[in-house]
């Protein structure tokens, strides 16, 4: 299967051509989404080299202004979980739940709400894109992940960031969880947010928590995190791709 390196250079070519319509595409009316098709056919590999080559490991995602927020912000997926933990932690305010940090971490932990609070914290108006072809606009404020991760001690070997949530999603009663890598765990966007809009993060939208990872698509955005987990390797991770949405078949690197 190996290409020589003249089709390899076409092929790179060829994805370089599909970014440079996806930067310019960032610029284009919500409803111009016509790119997402594009990156998802590209290969996976070749995608994130290249993303990652052009825009730089930690280039910001555009960031917008409040007149753009969008009014009514789709909530996609699981709306509520119905999991019966999850439905007395939210009768309670959530004031009983704690975010469970463990894996290769020097110092593993549980941390409520408040605490989270406390951590540097960045607040940001961005563009989720969801692979279904639909886009909106909202403000999040959230604890850095990468604070978190400097105060339980990121071991040298972990390399993803696995979050485990509290949403099951189909009759098979399998849970929604999302890996990314430590680059993406330490991009300044990549927030646990807390907060919408500047109201406390609402339930349809991932209350008590959910990632902002704002250099990728929605699924790469886990809501209702219950447990995090620093691994070397997401092999033997349910059914062994990554992700809930990466187990049916979509892209682990799906960068836009
Ligand atoms: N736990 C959980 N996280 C999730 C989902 C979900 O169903 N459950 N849906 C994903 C998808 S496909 C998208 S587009 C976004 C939707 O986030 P929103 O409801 O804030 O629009 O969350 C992502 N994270
Ligand atoms: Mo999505």
């Amino acid at each position: 299967m190996a290409a020589n390196r003249l089709d390899r250079r076409r092929f790179l070519a060829h994805a370089m051509a599909g970014v440079t319509t996806l930067l310019l595409g960032a610029c284009d009316k919500l409803s111009e989404s016509r790119w997402f098709p594009r990156i998802l056919d590209s290969a996976e590999a070749v995608n994130k080299h290249v993303q990652r080559a052009i825009t730089g490991q930690q280039a910001l995602a555009r960031e917008f202004t409040e007149a753009d927020i969008s009014p009514d912000f789709k909530s996609n997926g699981t709306q509520e979980p119905d999991d019966p933990a999850y439905q007395k932690l939210m009768k309670g305010g959530f004031k009983n739940w704690r975010l469970e940090v463990g894996g290769l971490v020097e110092r593993p932990g549980k941390f409520s709400l408040a605490e989270l609070r406390v951590l540097p914290s960045r607040t940001q108006i961005t563009r989720h894109d969801c692979v279904e072809g639909w886009s909106c606009i909202g403000k999040w404020k959230g604890a850095k992940l990468s604070a978190l991760l400097d105060k339980v001690g990121v071991r040298p070997e972990a390399r993803y960031v696995v979050f485990f949530c509290a949403d099951a999603m189909d009759m098979s009663g399998d849970k929604y969880y999302e890996s990314i890598d430590l680059a993406t765990a330490y991009h300044p966007q990549t927030i646990l947010a807390y907060e919408m809009n500047d109201k406390t993060l609402p339930v349809p939208y991932g209350a008590p928590l959910r990632l902002r990872n704002e250099r990728q698509l929605g699924y790469k955005m886990p809501k209702y995190i219950m447990r995090i987990e620093l691994v070397q390797s997401f092999a033997d991770i349910a059914g062994g791709n990554g992700g809930y949405w990466e187990d049916q078949g979509y892209e682990w690197y799906a960068g836009i």
